[in-house]
């Protein structure tokens, strides 16, 4: 972490936060003015939540803070008007590929935009892959809160058909195994069977038991060759 010194000001079309010279204060303070008066769709949340959450299930992880300022950053290339020189000119080029990277081009139709994201996921740099499964679980976290307020009409909310958000979802994790054995790949597993399977938690938990006790006796019968 760099010291906290050199307190100034940005100057970005409508805003002005100050800035630190440490790189997640000035995330934070960056994210929070582009997002503001922004609300997560269909609720009465700020949307600032959302890139905190991520951040935190990234620090939770153990990422780096490059990783974790990209995470707070993830959203505002897509979904502000910031562009890519500011966030070059304040976080320089490793957070801004990041933030790119993590940007579809919402000109697209849903469908094809999301495939071109699952189709990049292939060669994708893992800081990236890091940031996108914490984004992933921030919005099952999401999705699974609305689910027990809502109900189903929580999906009239989206621009796509449940079925095509759960082809989506499984195909982003698809992507990830090589991260199996974090916390966020394992409770996205969890989420997603729960959001769209419909298997509480605590069923799958019982059942995950179950088949770890049956592997822990079960030994195979002795084959005998004669
Ligand atoms: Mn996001």
């Amino acid at each position: 972490m760099q010291p906290l010194e050199d307190p100034g000001k940005w100057e970005f079309e409508g805003g002005t936060a100050s800035y630190t010279g440490n790189l997640i204060h000035d995330a934070i303070n960056f994210a929070v003015e582009k997002h503001t008066g922004q609300m997560r769709k269909g609720t009465d949340k700020p949307y600032i939540q959302h890139p905190f959450e991520v951040m935190q299930i990234l620090t939770e992880n153990g990422c780096s803070e490059k990783v974790r300022a990209a995470g707070m950053l993830h959203d505002v290339l897509e979904d502000t008007k910031t562009t890519r020189e500011e966030i070059q000119d304040i976080f320089g080029n490793d957070v801004l590929k990041l933030v790119t990277s993590l940007t579809e081009d919402k000109s697209k139709p849903w469908r094809e935009r999301k495939q071109t994201t699952i189709d990049s996921l292939d060669a994708a740099k893992y800081e990236i892959k890091l940031v996108c499964i914490a984004d992933k679980l921030s919005n099952l976290r999401s999705m699974a809160e609305d689910l027990t307020v809502s109900g189903e009409s929580l999906w009239q909310r989206f621009n796509a058909p449940k079925n095509e958000i759960e082809w989506y979802y499984w195909q982003v994790l698809g992507k990830m195994t090589n991260f199996k054995y974090t916390k966020m790949y394992k409770e996205c597993l969890i989420l997603l069977i729960q959001v769209f399977i419909g298997v509480d938690y605590y069923y799958f938990l019982a059942f995950y038991i179950f088949v770890i006790v049956i592997d822990f006796f079960y030994t195979p019968a002795q084959v005998e060759f004669t």
